[in-house]
């Protein structure tokens, strides 16, 4: 019998394709942005040269003007809807010779990184790539505070579901209801290799892809981009992925003696921080919610990406207290414990749905990144639950996509949703094993 570390590896090594990983075999062929930075944590602890050339592959897509894209097509395949003719990248001035999307995902390299940093042995070694890296990953973040912040407040927008790394959110729904789109012939090959009712649905993806037909009308202009779109969100995952990704690299850049970088880079973080506080935290339900700037208002739904600022060391300790509760006999946690942690929405809402991607089950970087700011603010019983849970749901059904949140459910099933020898479960599994955090 092999462990649960050496299967987390062989999964990472099968989804290996010469200089960078693919998520999922068939599902997902090519190379994603915040998958990247996961696995690149795995490759860490099993191989630091891999962890290198997937962070220098991710960076082959970067654009001009620093935006780093959501997808890098490094390679060809056949089984992804919408592939890179779909997206057409090279409308915009700004995109590389590299073929990739037009949008982009969670800015999570910053803090992979420091993670890097903290797994290498040969702290010199590391040192000396972070060094070639670092003004390419301070571009990105000069990039979303010069590009993606047009009212100058310290907070980023998106403009896609797909940037927002959750897909297809119950929150989204209410963008959704406020314009119509055209019918758009779809050639969706997901829903032929799994369980479609797992997946998003066609009238959703027609929105999607209208999204990315309006960007490209505008060639991917983001000044067009922010006075038009019909998604234009301030979301608190982003936004949190950013700061604790700019806190990384404020001190990675102090080691490296990038002196006026970190002092750009530190009057950001303030402001940002400052924002989400002021502004994406709700009172009422005790946890980080949603800005719509197109329609100037809050969107108070409670996902567990209203979760992820603690792991930016964000909230403060009488915010933080409150959020636990959602996990102690809370609306995540079922008032009697009936939920494996942590659903991806709120368990109690009339839109969720357990096994519907985004909007119910279980995604284990969610896990990690929650797992990481319940430690930072010394939540460990709880922190020690989210860890208990998902290496159990790893050991008993294997590396799947997302998972059951209910107990009860749980009993009958023999495998967990989407797709299987999921990339970024492996990589965090990884980490939850090897990690001293
Ligand atoms: C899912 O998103 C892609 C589009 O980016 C898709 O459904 O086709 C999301 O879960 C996203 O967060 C993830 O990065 C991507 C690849 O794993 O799949």
């Amino acid at each position: 019998m092999t462990s649960l570390l050496e299967d987390a590896s062989q999964v990472l090594h099968n989804n290996w394709k010469d200089s960078f990983t693919i998520p999922c075999e068939g599902l997902y062929p090519f190379q994603w942005n915040w998958d990247s930075g996961f696995i690149a944590i795995g490759w860490a602890h099993l191989d630091m040269e891999r962890a290198k050339r997937e962070v220098l592959s991710l960076l082959k897509g970067q654009w001009k003007n620093g935006f780093i894209p959501h997808i890098v097509f490094h390679n060809e395949a056949e089984t992804y809807y919408p592939g890179p003719e779909v997206h057409a990248a090279y409308l915009s001035d700004q995109s590389p010779k590299t073929k990739t999307s037009g949008i982009t995902q969670p800015p999570v390299l910053g803090f992979v990184l420091e993670e890097i940093y903290n797994i290498a042995k040969d702290k010199e070694d590391i040192l000396h790539f972070i060094d070639e890296v670092f003004d390419a990953v301070y571009l990105n973040h000069h990039y979303f505070y010069t590009h993606r912040d047009p009212a100058n407040e310290g907070l980023v927008y998106i403009c896609h579901n797909w940037e927002a790394g959750t897909d297809n959110t119950p929150v989204w729904d209410f963008i959704w209801e406020t314009f119509e789109v055209p019918n758009y012939e779809l050639d969706r090959k997901d829903t032929k290799l799994i369980d479609a009712s797992h997946r998003p649905t066609n009238k959703e993806y027609q929105y999607y892809i209208h999204l990315i037909e309006l960007f490209k009308q505008w060639k991917y202009d983001d000044v067009l981009i922010a006075g038009g779109s019909p998604f234009l969100i301030q979301d608190p995952l982003f936004n949190s992925m950013l700061i604790a990704s700019n806190e990384s690299i404020i001190r990675l850049g102090k080691l490296l003696n990038r002196t006026e970088k970190v002092g750009q880079l530190s009057r950001w973080q303030t402001r940002a921080k400052e924002r989400m506080n002021t502004k994406l935290f709700d009172d009422q339900l005790n946890a980080y919610v949603y800005y719509d700037l197109r329609n100037e208002r809050k969107l108070s739904h409670v996902s567990s990406s209203s979760f992820a600022p603690l792991m930016a060391g964000i909230p403060t300790k009488e915010q933080a207290d409150r959020i636990v509760r959602h996990f102690q006999g809370g609306r995540f946690s079922g008032a009697k414990h009936e939920n494996f942690l942590c659903a991806s929405f709120d368990p109690g809402s009339e839109f969720f749905n357990s096994k519907k991607y985004w909007r119910g089950p279980i995604w284990i970087n969610l896990n990690w990144i929650i797992y990481r700011g319940l430690r930072r603010y010394g939540y460990d019983e709880i922190a020690d639950i989210i860890r208990k849970d998902t290496l159990y749901l790893m050991e008993k059904y294997g590396f799947y996509e997302y998972f059951e949140p209910s107990k009860e459910v749980n009993k009958s099933l023999d495998k967990g949703y989407g797709g299987n020898n999921f990339s970024w479960s492996a990589a965090l599994t990884i980490d939850l094993l090897t990690n001293k955090i």
